[in-house]
C-alpha cells in the first residue's frame, strides 16, 4: 500500500494512507542508512499483522519530488509565505527571498498577508498589489477566521507548509486551517489533541486535512537554504522580470546599470513593485559577497 508518512518519533513513523493513519517501522534494509525517511515521505508498506505494537512495515521511500533540510521535510507542494504589513512590520527583502527559495526548489509559493485588521483596506491593497500578478495572494485576520477558507481552497489537494518570520500569526493560521471541515472552529484545540502547547511546536508533524490536502506544521522557517548561485540565476527567480525577456536592449541585462533596461522602465512606471526591484537589489549583493 502507499501513504504519506506524517510524523516520527524515536524510530517509529505514523503513515497515512488517505483515511487511516498506522504506525510502524522501516524494514531492516532501510535503516541502515541514517534519517532515511523524512516527514512528508510518500512510503510503500505492509500492514503488520504479527502481534506487537507495529501497525505496519514500511518497506520503501518513493522518489521525492523535493527536500529541504531545515526542517527536514519532503514532497512540498506549495509554500504559504505569511507576513503582516506591521506588528511585525514588513520586511521585503525576507519575504521576497522566501518566495525566490520556492522558485528555485520548485515549490509553489502563496503569498499570505495577515493581521488585515490592523491595517486599512487601501495599506492592504497596496501590499496586495505587488504580489497579485505574481502568486496567488490572499489575506487573512486570526482573530475572526477571515480569509482562511480561501487559504484553505488554494492548498486543498496539495501539500503545503506555513513560512515567514515569528510573531506574523503563522500558529493561529494553522489552527484555522486544522479545523477545517470539522463544525466548530475552535482555536487552540490542536494542542488539547496532541498534548503539546500550541506554541512549542518542535518535531515537524503533518496534518492530514479533508481533500487530500497536507498542511505541515513545522518549528515556522523564515528562511530557505539558498546553495551556491551565480548572479545570472538571481534574475531569472523574479517571475516579473522573467515575464520581460528579450525586452532590454542587451540579452544578458542584469537590470541594474544597463542602458534600455525594461525592468528599470517597469519599475518606473510602477508595473513592478520598487520593493521587489530593491530585494532584487540585496540579492545580487549577497552573492557577489559570496563570489568573493
Ligand atoms: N491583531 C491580530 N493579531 C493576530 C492575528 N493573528 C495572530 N495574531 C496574534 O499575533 C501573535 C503571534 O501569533 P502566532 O500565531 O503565534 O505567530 P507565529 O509566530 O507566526 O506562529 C499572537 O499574539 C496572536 O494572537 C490577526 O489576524 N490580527
Ligand atoms: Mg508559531
Ligand atoms: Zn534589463
Amino acid at each position: 500500500m502507499i501513504g504519506r508518512v506524517i510524523k516520527g518519533i524515536g524510530g517509529f513513523y505514523f503513515v497515512h494512507d488517505g483515511h487511516d493513519t498506522v504506525m510502524g517501522k522501516a524494514r531492516g534494509n532501510l535503516k541502515r542508512n541514517k534519517d532515511l525517511i523524512y516527514v512528508g515521505d510518500i512510503v510503500d508498506f505492509d500492514i503488520d499483522d504479527n502481534d506487537g505494537d507495529n501497525e505496519c512495515v514500511i518497506n520503501k521511500v518513493v522518489e521525492r519530488k523535493n527536500f529541504l533540510t531545515r526542517p527536514p521535510v519532503s514532497n512540498l507542494d506549495m509554500l504559504v509565505v505569511v507576513f503582516s504589513i506591521i506588528e511585525p512590520a514588513v520586511n521585503y527583502p525576507v519575504i521576497d527571498k522566501l518566495l525566490a527559495g520556492c522558485e528555485r526548489i520548485g515549490i509553489r509559493p502563496v503569498v499570505c498577508i495577515s493581521k488585515k485588521d490592523l491595517v486599512s483596506e487601501d495599506e492592504l491593497k497596496s501590499v496586495m498589489d505587488i504580489y497579485s500578478g505574481l502568486y496567488p495572494v490572499v489575506s487573512v485576520n486570526g482573530n475572526t477566521g477571515e480569509g482562511m477558507h480561501e487559504l484553505m481552497d488554494i492548498i486543498r489537494g496539495h501539500s503545503a507548509a506555513l513560512a515567514g518570520p515569528s510573531g506574523v500569526g503563522k500558529s493561529t493560521i494553522t489552527n484555522h486551517l486544522a479545523h477545517e471541515g470539522e463544525e466548530n472552529v475552535q482555536t487552540g484545540s490542536i494542542s488539547e489533541k496532541t498534548g503539546r502547547g500550541r506554541h512549542t511546536t518542535r518535531h515537524v508533524e503533518i496534518f492530514a486535512l479533508p481533500d487530500s490536502t497536507y498542511l505541515y506544521d513545522t518549528p515556522g522557517f523564515t528562511s530557505l537554504d539558498m546553495p551556491e548561485m551565480d548572479l545570472a540565476e538571481v534574475r531569472t527567480l523574479f517571475p516579473e522580470f522573467r515575464a520581460l525577456a528579450g525586452e532590454c536592449r542587451y540579452n544578458n541585462c542584469a537590470h541594474i546599470n544597463e542602458p534600455d533596461c525594461a525592468v528599470k522602465d517597469a519599475v518606473r512606471e510602477g508595473s513592478i513593485g520598487k520593493t521587489r526591484y530593491g530585494s532584487y537589489l540585496m540579492m545580487m549583493e549577497e552573492v557577489k559577497k559570496w563570489l568573493k
